[in-house]
């Protein structure tokens, strides 16, 4: 029987302080009238961007779930996996995707390994290569600019231009995706622009989607993106039009976050914007490319 509302398996960690993962995976999606059933990887005193933070592990424990999940006889409309600590995790998702994975569900991969140029600290040649597996039973999948580096054996480019991102994303979709969403792409030509690039394989179109830069990283705002997005596709967004909703919402959560004397890993207000979710898309940007 079909879910009367869609349900979506969330696979990520649960930090305490900072708002990463589930503490944002979990709101927005509720918001956008979706069910979440998380999984959750680890429990954190506080994501990783505190020092000193406290985390229980649940990799043995993730198993046991899904166990106890295939016999309760649940479907998914959709598997969604953020960031993964472990090449032992990576199989675990690996083995959910291979047993929820049909023509009616959608498999999103975020594959959460480095930003600005550099894989973070965890990050191990071993768990990168699983990563580059994962993608492969993926339908969708988010990377940053360095993430498709990573992905892609390539060096690092802060500006690798439109002909570039284009060729690697199409490189990305070969190994099985059929959408590739890239995002953080600086802008060649405008220091005040920031772009996502998606391609679809099916009919070999580019999208953009371009908002203005604000100087300021925060943790979990690619799990912000990737929910929202997550959640448009799931009530029945195009997918321009879903990352145009994505884009919107981290820009917003963003700018009211900015102003404030704050700090910064305590992620963005999510709290001050949630209810824009609850909104029909109001004005859209995106272009084809
Ligand atoms: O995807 C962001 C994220 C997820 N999980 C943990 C983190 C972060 C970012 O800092 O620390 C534990």
């Amino acid at each position: 029987m079909k879910n009367p509302i869609p349900r979506v398996a969330a696979i990520h960690d649960l930090s305490g302080l900072g708002r990463v993962s589930l503490m944002v995976v979990i709101p927005i999606l509720s918001n956008m009238g979706i069910q979440v059933t998380p999984l959750p990887t680890a429990v954190l005193s506080a994501n990783t961007a505190y020092s000193d933070f406290l985390m229980l592990d649940l990799t043995d424990q993730m198993r046991t779930f899904f166990e106890h999940w295939k016999k309760e006889n649940i479907k998914f409309d959709a598997i969604y996996s953020g960031f993964l600590g472990s090449a032992q995790q990576i199989n675990i998702v690996k083995e959910m995707i291979d047993f929820y994975k049909n023509e009616d569900s959608m498999v999103i991969v975020d594959p959460v390994l480095g930003d600005e140029g550099k894989a973070y600290t965890p990050m191990t040649n071993d768990l990168i290569n699983q990563m580059k597996d994962l993608i492969c039973k993926a339908d969708i999948i988010t990377p940053n600019l360095t993430e498709v580096c990573l992905l892609l054996d390539e060096p690092y480019v802060e500006y690798p231009g439109l002909n570039q991102i284009k060729e690697w994303a199409v490189r990305l979709s070969e190994k099985g995706p059929s959408r590739v969403i890239i995002t953080s792409v600086h802008d060649q030509h405008n220091s005040n622009l920031t772009s996502v690039i998606a391609y679809t394989k099916k009919n070999q179109k580019f999208w953009k989607v371009s908002c203005s830069y604000i100087p300021a990283s925060y943790p979990g705002t690619g799990d912000i993106f990737t929910s929202v997005l997550t959640g448009s596709l799931l009530q029945g967004d195009s997918l321009p039009i879903a990352i145009d909703r994505a884009v919107q919402f981290t820009s917003q959560a963003v700018r009211t976050t900015f102003g404030r004397d704050y700090n910064i890993n305590e992620g963005v207000l999510i709290e001050r914007v949630l209810d824009c979710l609850k909104s029909p898309v109001m004005s859209s940007s995106y272009e084809m490319i």
